[in-house]
């Protein structure tokens, strides 16, 4: 994509953003749910095939682009991007990344274009940070796997027409190297969905358990068609998707900041501005210069990534350092309202409930930790 077509890109979605989602942001609140209009909306922008190649009917943005894209839907409410972060995200990139020629051919140029959304199913009820160690089970009977096994937590389940599944498929490997990702028609005989999950915050985003009772699924559909790959396949998604969710944070963080300066310019106490107050300027600077560390963070390795460099820890260390840091710039815009940011009434209320979800999935602050510390023991040891 050329530096032109990405500025108008990047313009069109701050528009879109700001102009058109950020007024429904309290509708989404009230119907938990994103209306079916602004689906449409987003499909007609090309949003659903922001990172699939062009090849297959995608935009094919790099992973600059990636994250210059992520800061601005990140402005507002979640539920926006997640009507296509999974087509953009953990539901394609298996497929992108490690999928054959024809697994490609035949699934991504629908993901791209929205015609269906695509869903990530690797949490179980009894694994979550413990990815390897996958339950469902995959068994081979000639040309196609059997699958039993459930799936949790899974995000856009109740929309999803195709799952990237993580299942086990040699029980002799209770690890990494058991486990192989397989494409899943959401329509197949034997899968059942349970009923919409209560969240804490990010409302009008789905997620429920999926059950999957005697499946079948054709043995071409194996990811990249070799067994013992799907783990690999899976840490390979998480890395770029890590990176993607920083970017979602630094937008809300900027967004947050924005309702932070807003208020404290015209909410007067004491015969004056809050803004003039130095320990209201001091949480304002604070949350500005954690954002601005979190940018240049994440646009560092979205350019690192780009050049094809290993990333799992710099990917890591985005996760980690935007997903918290988004947590206290929320806080601190909360506190800078007082008790108007404790009401439903103001945006700040919902984002402080929102942003709790990024220090979780895609995995927790802790286990990007061990990443991290993983990976600089590596690099040391060689
Ligand atoms: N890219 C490519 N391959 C990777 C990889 C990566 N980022 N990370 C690990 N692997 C490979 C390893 O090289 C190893 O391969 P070999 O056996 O050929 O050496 C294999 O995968 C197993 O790796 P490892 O031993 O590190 O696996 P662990 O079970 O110790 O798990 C963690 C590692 C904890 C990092 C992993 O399970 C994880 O990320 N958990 C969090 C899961 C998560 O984010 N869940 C959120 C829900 S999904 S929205």
């Amino acid at each position: 994509m050329d530096l032109e077509t990405r500025a108008h890109l990047k313009e069109t979605v701050r528009r879109f953003v700001r102009e058109r989602l950020v007024p429904l942001e309290r509708k989404v609140e009230e119907d938990d749910a994103v209306p079916a209009e602004v689906r449409a909306e987003l499909k007609r922008l090309g949003l659903f095939g922001l990172t699939i190649p062009a090849e297959y009917g995608g935009l094919g943005v790099d992973m600059a682009t990636d994250v210059e894209i992520a800061f601005e839907l990140g402005w507002t409410s979640p539920a926006f991007r997640s009507v296509m972060g999974t087509n953009i995200g953990i539901g394609s990139q298996g497929i992108v990344i490690d999928g054959t020629p024809e697994q490609k051919k035949k699934w991504l140029p629908k993901l791209a274009s929205g015609e269906i959304v695509g869903s990530f199913a690797l949490t179980e009820p009894d694994i979550g940070s413990d990815a390897a160690s996958v339950k469902t089970r995959a068994v081979k009977r000639g040309d196609r796997y059997v699958v039993n096994g459930t799936k949790r937590f899974i995000t856009n389940a109740p929309y999803a027409n195709v799952f990237t599944l993580m299942a086990r498929t040699d029980p002799s490997d209770p690890g990494a190297g058991g486990v192989s990702a397989f494409i899943v028609a959401a329509d197949s005989k034997g899968i059942r969905l349970g009923k919409a999950d209560a969240k804490m915050g990010q409302r009008g985003t789905k997620t429920c358990d999926v059950f999957f009772e005697d499946v079948e699924v054709p043995a071409e559909n194996i990811i990249g068609g070799r067994e013992g790959q799907g783990f690999k396949t899976a840490m390979k998604v998480l890395d770029r998707g890590r990176i993607h969710i920083s970017g979602i944070c630094v937008g809300t963080a900027e967004r947050l900041i924005h309702e932070s300066v807003g208020y404290a310019v015209n909410r007067k106490q004491f015969g004056k501005p809050i803004a003039d107050f130095q320990l209201i300027q001091a949480m304002l600077a604070d949350s500005r210069t954690e954002a601005s560390a979190a940018r240049a963070l994440v646009l560092e390795t979205a350019g690192r990534y780009d050049r094809g460099e290993r990333t799992t820890m710099d990917a890591a260390c985005c996760k980690y350092f935007a997903s918290e840091m988004v947590g206290r710039v929320a806080d601190r815009a909360v506190q800078i309202h007082g008790g108007a940011g404790y009401m439903a009434e103001t945006a700040v209320e919902h984002f402080y409930r929102d942003v709790r979800l990024f220090r979780i999935y895609e995995g927790t602050s802790q286990i990007q930790q061990l990443v991290i510390a993983r990976e600089m023991r590596r690099a040391f040891e060689g």
